[in-house]
């Protein structure tokens, strides 16, 4: 679609909608989608030795160790090789960004700053299906048949760190780690912040700000 090779980060706190723009980002632009949270969740349901590992960091909110995560991501990085990739998850604090930074050119930072409330609502309703990372929300993007995915037909499942308590410990610690690492990206002058409480107003800014900048580059 377009031909300069284009390497973007997406950022915000739990539930602000990284996932749910990255589709509309890969639907548009045709940028690879690499969501570490997607990663981790397969290998859960497939029962690998890293879903084995991630599994009880995951459920109770907390960041799976550096060093399996990271490990992870750079090998899926290399992987999809010279294309246009938009990350969503990673990095998730500084010594991750550091690793990062040290192999590859990020382009463009994208920050979603949405407010806690609005997340904490939100993520109540929220149905995944496991296998593809696929995401409804009741009332927002509901699934044709309800409990069940429009591709497959599967039963859609919440996910455990979805329960209120693990939401608010995911929020505290997004604000903790996060800070350092958008300091740092902006320093580079690399962040655009897009505020809002909802994606229809939030997309429409995302999707022109991609425009100017992959036709700039
Ligand atoms: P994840 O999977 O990276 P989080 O916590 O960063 O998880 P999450 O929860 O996946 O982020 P999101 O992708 O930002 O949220 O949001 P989303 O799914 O698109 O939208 C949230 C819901 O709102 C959806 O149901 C969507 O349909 C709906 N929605 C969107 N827009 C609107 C709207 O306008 N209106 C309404 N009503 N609804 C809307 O990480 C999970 C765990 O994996 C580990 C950690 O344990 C982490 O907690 N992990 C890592 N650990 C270490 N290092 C890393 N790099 C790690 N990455 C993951
Ligand atoms: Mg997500």
């Amino acid at each position: 679609m377009y031909t300069k090779i284009f390497r973007a980060v997406i950022i915000g706190a739990p539930g602000s909608g990284k996932g749910t723009i990255s589709d509309r980002i890969v639907k548009t632009f045709g940028f690879l989608h690499i969501a570490s949270g997607d990663i981790l969740r397969q290998n859960i349901i497939k029962n690998t030795d890293l879903g084995k590992k991630a599994q009880q960091y995951i459920a109770s909110g907390q960041l799976v160790p550096d060093e399996i995560v990271t490990k992870t991501m750079i090998a899926r990085i290399t992987e999809v090789g010279n294309k246009s990739y938009i990350l969503d998850g990673f990095p998730r604090n500084s010594a991750q960004a550091d690793i990062l930074s040290a192999r590859e050119q990020i382009d463009a930072v994208i920050n979603l700053d949405i407010p806690h409330d609005v997340i904490i609502e939100r993520v109540k309703h929220r149905w995944i299906h496991a296998p593809s990372g696929r995401v409804y929300n009741i009332g927002f993007n509901d699934p044709k048949i309800a409990g069940k995915d429009d591709v497959t037909g599967e039963p859609l499942t919440q996910r455990e760190d979805d329960k209120p308590e693990v939401v608010s410990k995911r929020l505290q610690l997004y604000d903790e780690l996060m800070g350092p690492v958008l300091a740092w990206y902006a320093e580079r002058d690399l962040v655009t912040s897009f505020k809002g409480r909802e994606t229809k107003e939030i997309w429409p800014r995302v999707e022109r700000f991609l425009k100017d900048k992959v036709n700039m580059g």
